[in-house]
């Protein structure tokens, strides 16, 4: 075969061999390993792969954690997030969890809807070698090298916080040693929110012997279950003084059925609302005197994750707990939280 004939077509065979090896390669890696979402593969390779499972989207609260996450975990900030919205069933957490190992992310950030129940599914993420982040909520875990960190609050502070308040309410009317008769609206059955209020409001609670909590009902966190459990509490106890809620979008529910039964609440009301989590609708009614004291839990927690992924990522030493900041809002300084806050 002459030359000038002989080199471009053995130019064109090799480029042939040389384009086919590299699809090939490609795609036994696709086929290799089915489970990676190809469409990562397929992104610019510096983002970090996260694996997002949100407990749900029961309150305002969530619905602010879920922003925060979502917007410092962005394409922009160098993360390719992957986000499930487990709708409160922990079985749903588990698939998330198990689906993110498959595609082989590289880090997990969720937040355990309850307590236990977690252990084995993040066994599976450490020995696929993946970090997970606790986030908001604590999982129950007999080996604390299950997750890396957990980034939230101090429930257990923020239910001692309540009980203190109260305690100094209570001395401020001078009836410190009066009979007080309390009920609690719990948020979701076992979950570190629950469980630490109610650990820390009892703590406070054990020093007053003339607190009398007359009941402790489960309203999982939301508006409707707590207008419900609060009119079964009316139609069984005539003479409630404070109402404990767990979560904003419970007190909601509770003034709700209160109001309707025609009760007053909060500062000149018959009933005191202390609350929790303290969003902007139930620090204007903290501004308004409805609600008497709101404790604050953060949802902003998004930044915290992402300086904690970008310490790992650089190799830096991370510390097991971080806690964001919080305050506990009243009439007296709820006006600079209600100019200010976001959600
Ligand atoms: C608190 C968070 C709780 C909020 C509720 O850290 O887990 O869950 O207090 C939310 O509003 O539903």
């Amino acid at each position: 075969m002459r030359k000038h004939i002989l080199y471009p077509v053995l130019a064109v065979i090799i480029l042939v061999a040389l384009c086919s090896i590299m699809i090939i390669g490609e795609l036994s890696g696709y086929f290799l390993n089915p489970t990676r979402d190809f469409e990562t593969e397929m992104t610019d390779d510096k983002l970090i792969v996260v694996g997002i499972s949100q407990l749900g989207s029961e309150s305002v609260w969530r619905t602010a954690n879920t922003d925060s996450i979502q917007k410092a975990l962005s394409r922009e900030n160098g993360y390719f997030a992957i986000f499930s919205n487990a709708r409160q069933k922990q079985e749903n957490q588990i698939k998330a969890i198990r689906s993110f190992i498959s595609q082989r992310v590289d880090y997990i950030v969720f937040s355990p809807v309850t307590e236990d129940g977690f252990e084995s599914v993040l066994i599976e993420a450490k020995d696929a070698g993946i970090p997970v982040i606790l986030m908001d909520r604590m999982a129950n875990v007999s080996d604390d090298s299950l997750y890396v960190t957990h980034v939230g609050s101090d429930m257990k502070a923020e239910g001692i916080k309540a009980g203190t308040w109260l305690a100094s309410e209570l001395k401020k009317k001078n009836i410190a040693d009066d009979p007080v008769n309390i009920v609690i609206l719990k948020g979701t059955e076992g979950s570190s929110s629950e469980i630490g209020r109610s650990e820390g409001f009892h703590q406070i609670a054990a020093d007053h012997p003339n607190w009398n909590i007359l009941a402790e009902v489960d309203a999982d966190f939301t508006t409707t279950k707590a207008k419900e459990e609060m009119g079964k509490l009316l139609r069984e106890f005539r003479d409630i003084d404070v109402v404990v809620s767990q979560n904003d979008d419970m007190t909601f529910g509770a003034v709700e059925a209160l109001r309707e039964r025609g009760y007053t609440t909060g500062v000149n009301g018959e009933v005191m609302i202390i609350s929790f989590d303290a969003c902007h609708e139930a620090l204007t009614m903290v501004y308004n005197g409805v609600i008497n004291v709101d404790i604050e839990c953060n949802p902003i927690q998004g930044e915290y994750v992402s300086e904690v992924i970008r310490k790992l990522e650089r190799g830096e030493t991370i510390d097991k707990e971080y806690f964001v900041d919080e305050e506990v809002f009243t009439k007296d300084n709820v006006i600079n939280a209600l100019n200010s806050r976001a959600y």
